[in-house]
């Protein structure tokens, strides 16, 4: 390995690095996440949809470090021994010495290799463990903060596995990436016991930057000027702001998912990111190119469904004129925006009746939150439609077996006597059973499931069957729900204060055209950005049905830029980086500096009018939407434009995986 050179080729402005560069089977690349296995937010998606790409780089030499829950063992992982020497060494030893320490693969795509701590059975170690951490770093951990305690015990965990490893390593050398303050105790004990590690720290979020959003404070004005000591103290996440700045400090290398992000860190964290790794997905095309609209009318008609069960006995709005909007995530209700969405609503609701727009908005926040159990009054709505239906269904029956007897005999029925007097009760009966009721916002505070007797449907076949998803945060690092959103060819809102927004707001010239509404809530008032939500939510709402397919159509191209296959390059940047700061006289990078994105902009789709960025003429216009076959010319005009402007798509057929072939803007296998 002495004297391999690491390069970055670069590619219309975007990084590639060539693979035959990539010494992995030299190497051994450990992820550590608490979300390994275990979802509790967004980091569970960056690992899981990471991971198809990361173990198609790295084979059997790429492992996962999460803590063990029995549940999520026996749902997600496939037990099995660990072929790699070392890894099998380290999970024998640590067994021998009373822990329990399990292997197997996490059942996802890519299938990469799991190791779980069970943090409960190593827990009488705790005492001896805060002593250790205390002497690494002089950070103490109070006994009643028990997830910090936990922490502690799975970065203790974390420290012996890895110490292990590179005992048993076989001139292999590691590279060891963790993921937020959770994961850090094992990075910062790593480099207090000098294990020969290259190490990497990622942060989705700061502690401060989450709390002091959330406590309504003007955040990014005064980024410079908290006295964060004072800030973390008061807030009583002191010894978790130690645990979180240590982490930062000891790594070779850190990166997080935003420029916003990167510049909260500096204030918050005090160091500056050395690489800003942008969130992906794992995108799937579909081989028929318009088949996620198909998908949206689809489960369009379940959510119309569940809407007339839940308003039942005053369904009064056509709803084939009626619009899904959605808001879901964490139910941090300032932070992710839900306030200003409610408020947005009502001057919508304002502006529709004042203009006697005919669309009817329904809207569903999904954000999991307290519960004792399901609303009767919500259930027996339900219950309602289905019982409508299903009389509905059996008059229907009587009706056709009356008309086909009377066919056969030559008859034509007299309609006023096809339905008896006994059909007319039945009917009659339905429709007094069911009572009225007004409400357009539904708060489901829970998960989707299709398994749920009241909305029976995932997350994604939600998302596919609504309009619009709604997402105007205030504090955001990325913001998946946007991203998802895109690749299903769906509209979304976002902000500027969130990763997703201004990555977007960077690499595309016109956002709005796209489908991705950016609310500026970094330079305008609350009140202001309020109303700029409104003016978004009231031109969605009077685009004829064509536009919206187009909308959805320009949508969807967007999904290619939010690919792991390209932006997982930002993290193999972060991994050459590291490995040359840790072994120096084994690797160097040339060049140093990280790879940039600057110069790459989605162009405006040419059959938009040219208008200033994120106005509203920028929505398809009737005289954009009079061709059915936009969408092919679109691709054509694209192209043409691209090759005027000289700009390589950086999806070229060099970034396909092999064995795939870019067809039309679309992988097909
Ligand atoms: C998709 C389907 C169309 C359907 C449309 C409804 O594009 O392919 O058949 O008419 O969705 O769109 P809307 O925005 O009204 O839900
Ligand atoms: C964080 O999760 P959150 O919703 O608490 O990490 C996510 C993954 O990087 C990120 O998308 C999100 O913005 C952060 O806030």
């Amino acid at each position: 390995l002495r004297g391999r050179s690491l390069s970055v080729a670069s590619l219309s402005g975007l990084p590639r690095w060539e693979a035959d560069d990539l010494p992995v089977k030299d190497l051994l690349l450990f992820e550590v996440s608490w979300e390994v296995t275990n979802k509790v937010g967004g980091i569970c998606t960056v690992i899981q949809t990471k991971a198809k790409t990361t173990a198609d780089e790295w084979g059997d030499n790429y492992f996962l470090i999460g803590p063990y829950f029995e549940h999520n063992m026996k749902t997600q992982v496939e037990q099995c021994e660990p072929a790699n020497d070392a890894v099998r060494r380290a999970v024998e030893s640590m067994n021998k010495h009373g822990c329990q320490v399990h292997f197997g693969r996490w059942l996802i795509e890519g299938s990469p290799y799991v190791v779980l701590f069970d943090i409960g059975y190593s827990a009488w170690n705790l005492d001896r463990w805060k002593g250790d951490l205390w002497e690494a770093c002089s950070v103490g951990i109070p006994y009643h903060d028990r997830e910090a305690n936990d922490m502690l015990i799975f970065g203790s965990l974390t420290a012996w596995f890895l110490k292990e490893v590179t005992d048993h390593a076989d001139g292999k050398h590691v590279i060891a990436q963790f993921h937020e303050w959770q994961a850090g105790i094992g990075l910062v004990l790593s480099r207090a016991r000098k294990l020969p590690i290259a190490t990497i720290f990622t942060t989705h979020a700061t502690l401060l930057g989450r709390y002091l959003c959330a406590a309504n404070i003007d955040f990014y004005n005064h980024l410079d000027k908290f006295d964060i000591d004072k800030e973390a103290g008061e807030r009583q996440i002191y010894h978790r702001y130690c645990m979180e700045r240590a982490s930062v400090h000891c790594a070779h290398v850190f990166t997080t998912v935003s420029e916003i992000t990167a510049m909260e860190a500096e204030h918050m964290l005090k160091r500056k990111p050395d690489v800003v790794t942008p969130n992906g997905l794992n995108v799937k095309k579909f081989s028929a190119v318009h088949e996620f609209q198909n998908l949206h009318a689809m489960y369009k008609a379940r959510i119309q469904d569940f809407v007339r069960g839940h308003f039942y006995g005053h369904l009064d709005f056509d709803l084939e004129k009626t619009l899904f909007l959605f808001i879901a995530g964490r139910y941090e209700f300032s932070n992710k925006g839900a306030d200003i969405f409610l408020e947005s609503l009502s001057r919508l609701n304002f502006l529709l009746r004042m203009h006697k727009n005919d669309i009817t908005v329904v809207v569903f926040f999904i954000m999991p939150a307290k519960t004792n159990n399901f609303n009767v009054e919500t259930l027996k709505g339900q219950a309602v439609r289905k019982q409508l239906w299903d009389i509905a269904h059996s008059v229907k029956e009587k009706f056709g077996k009356k008309l086909y007897d009377a066919l056969l005999r030559g008859e034509i029925p007299d309609m006023n006597n096809i339905l008896d007097r006994d059909d007319l009760t039945i009917m009659k009966r339905a429709i007094f059973s069911t009572q009225v009721i007004r409400k357009s916002v539904v708060l489901h505070p829970e998960f989707l499931s299709s398994t749920s007797p009241l909305l029976p449907m995932d997350y994604e076949e939600f998302v596919r069957g609504c309009h619009l998803g709604v997402f105007p945060s205030y504090y955001e690092p990325w913001g998946y729900t946007p991203a998802e959103c895109t690749v299903m060819g769906i509209p979304s809102v976002t902000t500027n204060l969130s990763g997703f927004g201004c990555f977007m707001q960077e690499h595309v010239a016109d956002p709005t055209a796209y489908g991705i509404y950016i609310v500026d809530r970094r330079f305008r008032s609350p009140d202001d950005s309020c109303n700029q939500l409104t003016q978004f939510l009231y031109g969605f709402c009077k685009q004829s049905r064509r536009q919206r397919i187009i909308q959805r159509n320009r949508t969807e191209r967007l999904s290619d830029l939010l690919d792991w296959r390209y932006l997982g390059r930002y993290y193999q940047h972060a991994r050459h980086l590291t490995l040359s700061r840790t072994f120096p006289d084994k690797f160097h990078m040339e060049p140093i500096s990280p790879p940039t994105t600057e110069g790459f902009k989605y162009p405006r789709p040419s059959s938009v009018p040219p208008s200033p960025s994120g106005s509203q003429a920028s929505s398809p216009q009737s005289s954009d939407v009079e061709d059915e076959n936009e969408d092919e010319r679109y691709d054509e005009e694209q192209e043409a434009e691209r090759d005027r402007l000289n700009i390589k798509s950086p999806f070229s057929l060099s970034h396909v995986p092999h064995g795939k072939k870019k067809l039309h803007g679309e992988y097909k296998n």
